[in-house]
């Protein structure tokens, strides 16, 4: 989509700390870290969020859990413990319209969310 600023960074035309990626995915700091390792999955395919996702999709999504747990590995929170979150619509605080998964550790993490 061409409005969207998680498509943009996905065509590079906007930049971004990338840690992560593949055909499918990429990986980046979010911009606004809410813990020591904060980083954004991505598909490459613009879905405006979870409830977008159709059963074609089945594969793609099981791809963005893997590469979450890849991305906690490489950051070395993986033996400690992450939290992956993503967010739908309004209520859940969803401010950026393309599906991403955040991965979130470094420190203990309180539940429940707030
Ligand atoms: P959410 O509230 O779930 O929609 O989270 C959106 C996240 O995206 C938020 O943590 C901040 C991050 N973010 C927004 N714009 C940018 C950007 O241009 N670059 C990066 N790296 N992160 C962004």
């Amino acid at each position: 989509m061409s409005d969207c600023i998680f498509c943009k960074i996905a065509n590079k035309e906007i930049s971004a700390t990338i840690v992560y990626e593949d055909d499918l995915c990429l990986a980046f700091e979010d911009l606004n870290p809410q813990a020591p390792v904060h980083v954004l999955v991505i598909p490459k395919q613009h879905l405006t969020s979870l409830a977008d996702a159709s059963e074609e999709d089945v594969e793609l999504l099981g791809h963005l859990c893997r590469v979450c747990d890849k991305v906690a590995a490489e950051k070395g929170i993986k033996e400690d413990g992450y939290r992956v979150v993503t967010n739908h619509g309004e209520k859940a605080g969803q401010s950026v319209l393309h599906l991403h998964l955040h991965v979130l550790g470094g420190r203990p993490m309180n539940w429940p969310p707030g």
